[in-house]
């Protein structure tokens, strides 16, 4: 008792976390000439969400709470390749706040990365413990597979809690990044702006025309007029859907429609299975360029 008085007055009473500081740290290490189209933002937005995808609602398993993909089996899984990059890019952040927990960092780190490449603003809770072992990883299979339709993305969305309208929301964060062949085998990227959120992956979803790609890696699709584009055949389910059509297209013609729409549903992703305190609020994190 004496020495932690010893080291309580010598260090003066702990300082709470102000998550903004952690924020404006994240925010400033996003940009890299040397990396993809100049941006981490994607990576980190992929790593929030396959942490929190993993989420059943039947078993209130999986999800954000626990940050259990630093473990294996769950660090392994095929679906998780390339986020390594994302988990070691915020090592540094969580050395400078060491309070802030990896659940919370990871998916504070998707917060910001969708803010500051121009996104909405998406109201985040703290409160997500770590797990202490692989004992709570989710079983491998519970993320979508890129190769399937329509029928199985409502299964995985569904099992997470998410509607149509929900889950064609999610799917236009394809707006951002692209694919990597030695991550998951697909190659190239959605939009021609890969590091600005925005509205254009449905637009080009419906203005396009999508044929199947002439090339020995795994069935994609590449936009007719210059080839440079790509859908995943899951991606394409939200064309061939009529519902998830219609939801499409409200998001091409209404950016602002989209956008809180986006923020409602990731903000919910980030939470799923989440036991928070009783009273904790989400805040808002405030942009860098505001
Ligand atoms: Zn993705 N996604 N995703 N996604 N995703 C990839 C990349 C990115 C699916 C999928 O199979 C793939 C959501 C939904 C779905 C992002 C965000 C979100 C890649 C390429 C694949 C194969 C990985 C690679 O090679 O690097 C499928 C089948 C989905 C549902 C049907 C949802 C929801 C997302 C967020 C809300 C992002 C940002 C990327 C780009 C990553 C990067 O490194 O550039």
């Amino acid at each position: 008792a004496d020495l932690q008085k010893a080291v309580a007055t010598a260090s003066g009473p702990a300082k709470p976390l102000d998550y903004q500081e952690v924020y404006d740290a994240i925010a400033k290490i996003l940009d890299n000439d040397n990396y993809d189209d100049g941006s981490y933002a994607p990576v980190l937005v992929r790593l929030a969400w396959h942490a929190s995808g993993t989420y059943d609602k039947n078993t209130n398993t999986g999800g954000s709470n626990g940050a259990t993909m630093r473990f294996d089996p769950e660090a392994s899984h095929g679906a998780n390749a390339g986020l390594a990059v994302a988990r070691k890019l915020l090592e540094p952040i969580k050395k400078q706040f060491p309070q802030i927990t990896y659940a919370d960092l990871w998916t504070l780190a998707g917060v910001a990365a969708i803010q500051e490449v121009g996104g909405p603003i998406i109201p985040w809770r703290a409160g997500r413990a770590d797990a202490v072992s692989a004992e709570v990883c989710p079983p491998d299979g519970r993320l979508p597979d890129a190769a399937k339709d329509q029928r199985h993305i409502r299964d995985v969305f569904g099992r997470m809690g998410f509607n149509d309208q929900e889950t064609v929301a999610l799917i236009g964060a394809h707006a951002l990044g692209r694919c990597h062949t030695d991550r998951s085998g697909f190659e190239g990227p959605w939009t021609r702006a890969p590091t600005t959120f925005s509205n254009e992956y449905f637009k080009l979803l419906l203005e396009e025309k999508w044929v199947a790609r002439n090339w020995t890696g795994p069935k994609q699709f590449a936009d007719k007029s210059t080839g440079d584009l790509m859908m995943l055949p899951a991606d394409m389910a939200l064309y061939n859907d009529r519902t998830f059509y219609l939801q499409s297209y409200k998001y091409a013609k209404d950016s602002d429609l989209y956008f809180r729409d986006f923020s409602a549903a990731f903000a919910k992703l980030l939470e799923l299975g989440v036991p928070f305190p009783e009273g904790s609020a989400p805040m808002v994190l405030k942009p860098t360029n505001a």
